[in-house]
Formats: C-alpha cells, structure tokens, sequence
C-alpha cells in the first residue's frame, strides 16, 4: 500500500470527479494523480493534461509519477458514440490497450476499466440478466465495451495482467454532470425539477433501466480494486445492480419532494438505444466473490440528489 501511485485518466467526467475525491480520502492527496485531455482542472490532487491516445505521453506520466495503478474512465458514451461511431470506437479501445499494454511489459501493477449494462442487446433476458447470457450489443458503444471486456480476461490469462472491471448501469450522482449517456435523464431531470417544475424526458415513461447512485459506483470500483487477487474469479466485466426505475417511477418519487412537478415524454434516438438494454440485472457473482453492496434505492437517491442540489444552488445563488 505505501508505493500505491494512483493515476485516474478520465478524471473531469461524471464517475471521474467522484473518484479522485474519494482515493485521496483513502490514501492521501499525495497519491492520486488527476488526468484529463483538459488543458486544466480544478481538483485538491495533482492534474495533468493527457490523451490517453498518445501512447508515449501515457507512458511518459506512468514513468515520471511511478504510477502503480490507473483506472481509464476515458470513453465516449453510448448516445455520443452513435453520432461519431469511428471515434467511439478509436478512443474506447485505443485507450484501453494503452493501459493494457503498459501493465503488460510490468510498468503499472493494477488497472480499473469500466464497462457497462451497453454489452447486452435486443437477444439478452430483459429481466434479471444474469452474468453469462447471449451478449449482442447493437451501439458502437456496446460493442467496444464487449470488446473490450474479451480484450481485459485475454490479457489476464496470457500475460497475468491484473485488470478489473464492472459493468456500470446508468450513474447518478450531483457533483457533475453526466457527459453524452443513455441514462442521462436520469440526472437532468433532478436539475430540471429544481430550476422549472417541468421535465421533457427523451425516452418514454415505462423505460425501465438498471441504475445506481454515484457514491454506490464509485464504493464498487475501489472496493474490486482493493479485493485480493483471488476474489476476482471473473477478468472479463462483472454485472453490478442497485435498483430499476423508468422515468415514470422517478418523476412519482420526486413529486413526493416537489409536488408541483411535472414531465412529459419527447422519445428521440437514445429510444431505441435504451429498448435494447436490460431493465434490471442480476449481480450475484459480483456480491459473492468480493462483497459488493448497494446502500441506495430510489427513494434515498431522490432524496439526497435533492437535498445537495439545493445546497448548491443556494450557494450559488
Ligand atoms: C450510457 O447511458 O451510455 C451510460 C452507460 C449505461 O454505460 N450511462
């Protein structure tokens, strides 16, 4: 633990902001290391600008900060990729080999990569999708996560890498804003509810999709990080399950807070995105071999979303 060099790439968007906060909590300021391909960043930890695409200024920051263990958040999402499905593909599997590749030849010790609930597609059980099912993922988004996952357990079995991984479900959280998902109506609607007392929702009202609350994601992701080796049975991408809700139940639980509220439905392309997806998934591996969790459901979620976006908007007011 007390050569533990932490370099987070991906550290501006939605998971990423969370994650420096909470490592340096565990293990000091002096450990984490911020990145991003942001010029500059506003974090209590070290930043430095880096596109993990540049392979030798990757290298570069592993070797001048003696970093151990990275976690590569950097990605395009789901809905984003569609509009750009060739730089999807570049960045999500580009900048994963180059983390891979470096943990190969013996320069970092451990790597943190996230996938997603995307790898399932229309041929997958809807309903508590389990671990190992048919996987036919129909967005380039999906398609690289599902590569990707092969590409984590290939590394392992033939080159000992230790690489770990979960399969994210949509992320809510209020300290950032999510960056180009499926799933991000899930947090607009928060800030929507806040600001307007009205929501115009991209997907319809019974789009059931597995969720999570951001300090529930981010306590998953350290705590496989921090699993012995021997407990990570599975190097491909483990399911990780909170709760399920549709938009419909989301906007019922926040006219509890706010009845004033009001949503109506404008479905768009991430419809059909969505459609393909599980509505709720099964996690049993997850929670049995290293301890996963959840603390939330979506009435705690609501409530605390609200209670710390109000904060921010009467600080910022
Ligand atoms: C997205 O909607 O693209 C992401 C995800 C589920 O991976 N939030």
């Amino acid at each position: 633990m007390s050569d533990t060099r932490i370099l987070v790439i991906g550290a501006c968007g939605q998971v990423g902001t969370e994650l420096v906060e909470e490592l340096a909590k565990r293990h000091g300021n002096e450990r984490v290391i911020a990145s991003d391909i942001r010029e500059t960043a506003n974090f209590d930890v070290e930043y430095v600008q880096l596109d993990v695409l540049d392979r030798e200024a990757t290298r570069k920051v592993m070797i001048d900060h003696n970093v151990t263990e990275v976690y590569q958040l950097a990605a395009l999402l789901s809905a984003t990729a569609e509009k750009n499905p060739e730089f999807g593909w570049k960045l999500n599997m580009d900048g994963l080999f180059s983390v891979l590749d470096l943990a190969k030849e013996g320069l970092i010790k451990k790597i943190f990569w996230p996938s997603s609930i995307a790898v399932f597609g229309p041929t997958t059980p809807r309903e508590n999708t389990p671990q190992n099912t048919v996987i036919e993922p129909t967005t380039v988004y999906g398609i690289s996560k599902f590569a990707g996952e092969r590409w984590c357990e290939y590394y392992h079995n033939r080159w000992g890498v230790d690489v770990r991984s979960v399969r994210y479900p949509g992320l809510i959280g209020y300290k950032s804003l999510p960056g180009g998902g499926t799933t991000d109506y899930a947090v607009d609607i928060f800030h929507q509810a806040l600001k307007t007392q009205t929501y115009e929702c991209f997907l319809g009202p019974e789009t059931s999709l597995p969720m999570m609350y951001m300090s529930d994601a981010v306590k998953a992701t350290i705590d496989i990080m921090h699993a012995p080796a021997a407990d990570i049975k599975i190097r491909s991408s483990y399911n990780l399950s909170a709760m399920s809700f549709n938009p419909a139940e989301i906007a019922r639980e926040i006219q509890k807070h706010i009845p004033d509220f009001s949503i109506s439905y404008e479905p768009d392309f991430r419809q059909a995105i969505a459609d393909n997806w599980p509505a709720s998934i099964n996690d049993a591996e997850a929670r049995s071999h290293w301890g996963w969790a959840h603390s939330y459901d979506l009435a705690k979620l609501v409530a605390d979303m609200l209670e710390n976006l109000k904060k921010q908007i009467n600080v910022s007011a």
